[in-house]
């Protein structure tokens, strides 16, 4: 048996709290407040986020899943055995251990923004996967995909999966891909590649339900977002004043999550304050959804050669292999 690396390696970024603070005010102050979507995933947050993937309304998670349980041999065909699989977003790592049988990675790096959700999600799947070297690394990779010098330069798997590619607007989208070509070229072997899931455009109810599901855990995990800044940035958002809506705006392809204020209120923090009138809202989250074609134009547009698709029978949700 192989011996694995040291089962969890955290490298803590340290964002001085200057930056967030000034980061976070900015975006409060504009006349669309706003703050950045990664903000929605502190400890509790992650696991409003587990629980809604749980929900009968929300389609993602399970319909990629159903693609990857029915297209498994030839997923693991197209990306082939041995990677180095790379997972953006890791969370508590399930959707990438359920790909382990089928791909059998030499190599596991979790990269996630919340670090103590992070940590234990990689110790419990080493002590299932004990001969896959793992390290869990705690960065925002929306910043930098600098990684650490023991992740093996070839044969990179980056693991994008749940739509998450949605939070970026299609122009930054576009980037972020570029990113990750990048990554995949300077590998010495010309065998890295991209493993990403996209929400495609259907139905919009079945798209307003996924972000309005009747349990109200979707609400809280945004809600969250203001205990989140409380502690953050020493807030006093008061929760009971703000309501959670999410719709489809089918101009832009994207359902908006906001926080509207349910009465005049005046919010405050470190060094900064806003007022907001009743109704007006902070708007909290983006998730783009795309046809397959506008996706696939993207992958091209960011140098990716090829790639292979896999959807489900209703054309909700896709899974692409990009490479070369
Ligand atoms: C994790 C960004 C893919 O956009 O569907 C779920 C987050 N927000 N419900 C999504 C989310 C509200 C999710 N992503």
């Amino acid at each position: 048996m192989l011996m694995p690396e040291l089962a969890v390696r955290l490298k803590d970024e340290f964002i001085p709290v200057d930056k967030i603070l000034e980061e976070i005010s900015a975006g409060l102050r504009q006349p669309q407040a706003h703050t950045s979507p990664k903000y929605l995933y502190d400890a509790l947050g992650s696991k409003l986020f587990e629980a809604i993937c749980e929900l009968p309304e929300y389609y993602p998670t399970r319909t990629e899943a159903g693609i990857f349980e029915a297209y498994q041999d030839d997923i693991a065909c197209s990306v082939g055995y041995g990677s180095t699989l790379i997972d953006l977003g890791a969370g508590n790592c399930a959707k990438a251990a359920r790909l382990f049988p089928a791909l059998r990675p030499e190599q596991y790096v979790a990269i996630d923004i919340s670090a103590d959700f992070l940590q234990i999600a990689v110790a419990q799947l080493q002590q299932r996967y004990p001969e896959v070297a793992m390290m869990g690394l705690c960065l925002d990779f929306s910043e930098s995909l600098a990684l650490s010098q023991q992740v093996r330069r070839e044969r990179r798997l980056f693991f994008y999966p749940g739509s998450s590619i949605g939070n970026y607007t299609p122009s930054q989208a576009l980037q972020f891909l570029r990113r990750i070509h990048n990554e995949c070229q300077t590998s010495s072997q010309a065998d890295s590649g991209l493993l990403i899931g996209v929400d495609l455009i259907k139905n919009e109810n079945v798209m307003n339900a996924a972000y309005n599901d009747a349990l109200g855990v979707t609400a809280s995990f945004n809600l969250n977002l203001l205990l989140h800044l409380n502690r953050l940035i020493g807030a006093d958002f008061d929760l009971r004043q703000w309501q959670h809506c999410g719709f489809f705006n089918s101009t832009q392809n994207r359902i908006e999550m906001h926080l509207v204020a349910r009465q005049a209120l005046t919010a405050t923090w470190h060094g900064g304050a806003r007022e907001f009138a009743q109704g007006e809202s902070i708007h909290t989250e983006n998730s783009y959804k795309y046809t397959q074609q506008a996706f696939l134009s993207l992958l091209a547009e960011a140098g990716f050669q090829k790639s292979k698709v896999w959807v489900d029978p209703n054309q909700w949700f896709m899974l692409c292999h990009a490479h070369a």
